[in-house]
């Protein structure tokens, strides 16, 4: 199938000045030959440039010499060059992944730490070339330098692919990793890397977590080969593959009676395996595992605990330096809705705080960024600010499940800047301002190297990547945001619009505000306030106020003729009590409680007053009409870029557009008039409600 080159795809940008002809590279290594060619294209289709790549490791070494040569020109040295070097002595932090853009003397020099940071300098620079021709000419003329170095070591998507090509809650088409039970290695897949290399990916796992049926055979001798090509190819993007894992492999593959882990025949038939998944696929960087989680198996049936399940699963793959990476989201998931004492809220910590230092080097926490389920807005979770002695990832959802499907524009990235955001006020090693979620995952504040940031994908093989083309921003964004957690939501915007669309003002102008305003928008018209959830149960899309009231999720709003929210004081369920100071006293006390997660922690009166000075049922009515107006106006602004994207672009957005217009005022009207019917209390405002 056709597909786009989504951000990749080079436009030539007018004013741009890129003075360079000759490209330096010792191409005889792979790596450094894919970043020259990367090179190459772009400055043939941003600049019109031509680089004549020399492959002469003596040139390169004569001109960028042993020191900083910074204005001080060798003898004969070319100033149309471009120099790329991998020395990690020229950056102030010793990183393989860092680079270093300056000009020298005698050129441009794109210097990486290793070859990953020199695919990440070529990369910045090329991102630069499309995005911002005023910083490009200020590095050209040597009155700017970039470096950088990666914020978090791992950087990571999780792809939900299952093998016969389906995708569990995939919104952009089927995989492109599976088709019929088969791996699909094709030039999309090399697309796929370079645009994953080209954000500062660095792992990807491309199967669900939800390993069933012939998906468990993925660590068998028929897939390994082309895993192992795979692998390869990935790893020339500096990508490293992971699978996901079933743990009951033991019973399934090996005829075993048990998966328990303490089981000397289980502990040889995953070191066995280990063993021979790594004979074929060295470059494998270890495995994702979904254990005793909505029905998969895991340790909970032997009475062992996830660090009996984790450990022995890290050992086995500890010979191969592998990473098992074990998620936190374990919950009862067949709860009684007349309990209101059992708070799923409460899950992960309570399974897996108990355990913190119990984990072995090589096994990384995955967590949710919120104790429930990547709903529109939910409170850090609690982890975060408990673990100390435990390798810790953040997990995000790019692929829009409970954000409107990528049929609805919502740009996730402020979002998650927020939670990278949250002080954890996390006791030990913490100088003020240094306990930020973004420290934990990234190790800063604990020492740990082997942590991160993980997103669930949101691609498929739809042509444009994403389904909604704008949707492409929050891939974009994740990679942009988990190399580099100080840029704001609003940079990654603009470079994202830039690297798309082209450096048209116009199109910035229009598509800026709508990425920035949208996520606000749509809590807006669906469940404002922290409630969440309100949706048709098994596919999460359209309103449903009831949809998960009387269900066994553990998903409730309490919703009565009085008023409605979840309690989860000291005197209601208790959760907020898994919070460090001061964060716990603000969610308990109703008047601290910030207003956008009242319901989260509180059952409120509808006749309460919030700080607005309306009450909160005017404000779930207010709230309502105004996002769903607020979605019709994207649409109408839209209008203006009729004649300045590429037809089929436009369309394409406008009729996702149209469709989340209308839909918002479906949302609008079903929960306003659910809750007039319950309150009995009228708008103020008058305006029809059914
Ligand atoms: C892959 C939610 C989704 C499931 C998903 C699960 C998870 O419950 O609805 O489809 O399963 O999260 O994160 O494992």
């Amino acid at each position: 199938m056709a597909y786009s080159k989504a951000w990749l795809n080079y436009r030539v940008v007018d004013h741009i000045r890129f003075p360079f002809d000759t490209l330096y590279a010792d191409t005889g290594n792979e790596q450094i030959r894919i970043a020259a060619q990367e090179l190459q294209k772009a400055a043939k289709e941003l600049a019109k440039a031509k680089l004549n790549c020399i492959s002469d490791l003596a040139e390169i070494k004569r001109a960028l010499g042993k020191s900083d040569d910074v204005g001080a020109a060798p003898k004969g040295a070319c100033r149309g060059a471009v120099y790329m070097e991998i020395n990690p002595d020229r950056l102030s932090l010793a990183d393989e992944e860092g680079y270093l853009i300056r000009r020298q003397a005698c050129g441009l020099v794109i210097c990486g730490g290793g070859e990953g940071g020199l695919l990440y300098g070529t990369f910045a620079l090329i991102r630069i070339m499309q995005t911002d021709p005023q910083l490009l000419s200020k590095i050209c003329s040597g009155k700017q330098t970039v470096e950088k170095s990666p914020a978090n070591p791992l950087r990571m998507l999780n792809h939900w692919d299952n093998t016969d090509g389906s995708i569990e809650r995939g919104y952009a088409g089927k995989s492109f990793f599976f088709a019929d039970h088969e791996l699909v290695i094709d030039e999309r897949t090399r697309d796929y890397a370079r645009l994953l290399a080209s954000v500062g990916i660095n792992a990807t796992v491309i199967n669900n977590v939800n390993v069933r049926g012939a998906a468990t055979e993925l660590i068998t001798a028929r897939y390994l080969p082309q895993l192992a090509k795979l692998a390869k190819l990935f790893y020339t993007y500096r990508i490293k593959l992971y699978l996901s894992l079933n743990f009951a492999a033991p019973i399934e593959l090996g005829g075993l009676a048990t998966c328990d882990p303490l089981e000397q025949d289980v502990q040889d038939f995953w070191k066995k395996k280990m063993d021979e998944v790594y004979a074929a696929v060295p470059e494998l960087g270890g495995f994702l595992v979904k254990a005793d989680s909505e029905g998969r198996p895991g340790p909970f049936t032997y009475g062992r605990d996830h660090a009996q399940g984790a450990n022995m699963l890290a050992e086995a793959i500890a010979p191969h330096g592998g990473n098992i990476i074990w998620r936190c989201f374990v919950y009862n998931c067949r709860q009684d809705w007349r309990d209101r004492k059992t708070d799923r809220a409460r899950a992960g910590y309570d399974n897996f705080m108990p355990l913190d230092g119990q984990f072995a080097d090589n096994v990384i926490l995955q967590i949710k960024n919120g104790p429930m389920d990547f709903q529109v807005r939910e409170p850090v979770s609690p982890l975060f600010s408990g673990l100390k002695e435990t390798n810790m990832m953040l997990e995000v959802q790019a692929a829009q499940e409970y954000t409107g499907q990528q049929k609805h524009l919502c740009y996730l990235v402020p979002m998650w800047k927020e939670v990278l955001g949250f002080r954890t006020y996390a006791e030990k090693g913490a100088t003020d301002g240094a306990d930020t979620v973004a420290d934990i995952v990234s190790g800063r504040l604990y020492g740990q190297r082997n942590c991160g940031m993980a997103a669930v994908a949101n691609t498929g093989d739809d042509e444009n990547w994403t389904g909604h083309d704008m949707a492409a921003a929050n891939f974009y964004g994740f990679g942009r945001l988990a190399f580099d957690t100080e840029l704001t939501a609003e940079e990654i915007a603009k470079e994202w619009v830039r690297a798309t669309y082209g450096c048209d003002r116009e199109v910035l102008e229009c598509m800026l505000p709508m990425l920035l305003s949208s996520w606000e928008i749509y809590e807006k018209y669906t469940s404002p306030l922290g409630i969440g959830w309100m949706v048709n149960p098994s596919h999460h899309y359209g309103p449903n106020v009831d949809g998960y009231e009387y269900d066994r999720w553990g998903t409730y709003h309490y919703s009565d003729c009085h008023g409605m929210g979840v309690d989860r004081t000291m005197a209601g369920t208790g959760y907020v009590a898994q919070y460090n100071e001061p964060n716990r006293g603000m969610y308990e006390n109703i008047e601290s409680c910030p207003e956008e997660l009242l319901l989260f922690f509180h059952h409120v009166p509808y006749t309460h007053m919030l700080k607005t000075g309306k009450t909160l049922i005017q404000h779930i009515y207010d709230s309502h009409f105004e996002g769903a107006m607020q979605a019709q106006n994207m649409l109408l602004n839209f209008d203006s870029l009729k004649h300045r994207l590429p037809p089929e672009v436009f369309e394409r957005i406008h009729t996702r557009l149209k469709m989340q217009a209308d839909h918002a005022k479906e949302w609008r009207d079903r929960i306003n008039t659910y809750y007039y019917r319950m309150s009995g209390i009228a708008d103020e405002k008058g305006r029809t409600i059914y």
